[in-house]
């Protein structure tokens, strides 16, 4: 999918003349329009972080996803602040038995709710950091096909806690 520039900036600054505005770009470069709307389409519910029964083997990440943006579009990748590097997971069948998979991106579409939960599609966090504990909350970023990210706050649970 391509992502087509529209001069929309410009426009609300040529509106914005005639109210004596001065017109300022934002400092960083600014997530498009069409990012900015793909990102909210993007509902994330019931996050959560579960940290290892063993201290250094990797973290879950859990939530529910809705979707209610353009078409063509998947979940790309999951960052935890405190946690290393990330992998989409999903279980499947492999030789009459169950298995853990690579899920690479995870389709999203208007009407169909996405949950990653244990025993199915599930974030798997290398080496999460003493900075995540039992009781605390995690910062977690979600980065769509089209570049639009959201991010949310997630609790951070102990292994023995309700997943
Ligand atoms: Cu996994």
């Amino acid at each position: 999918m391509t992502i087509t520039p529209r001069p929309a900036l410009a426009l609300l600054c040529a509106a914005a003349l005639g109210a004596l505005s001065a017109c300022t770009e934002p400092a960083q470069a600014p997530a498009t329009q069409e990012q900015e709307a793909e990102a909210a389409a993007l509902t994330v519910d019931n996050a959560r972080v579960v940290l290892p029964p063993v201290a250094g083997n990797p973290a879950a990440v859990y939530f529910d996803l809705s979707y209610s943006g353009a078409p063509g579009v998947t979940l790309d990748s999951v960052e935890v602040a405190g946690g290393g590097m990330t992998m989409i997971h999903d279980y499947a069948e492999q030789g009459g038995t169950r298995r853990m998979v690579m899920a690479d991106a995870v389709p999203l579409s208007e009407g169909t709710p996405v949950s990653f939960a244990p025993g199915g599609l599930h974030v798997m966090v290398m080496e999460p950091s003493a900075d995540l504990q039992p009781g605390g909350t995690a910062e977690i970023t979600l980065t769509l096909s089209n570049g639009a990210t959201t991010l949310v706050t997630a609790p951070v649970r102990a292994a023995g806690d309700e997943r």
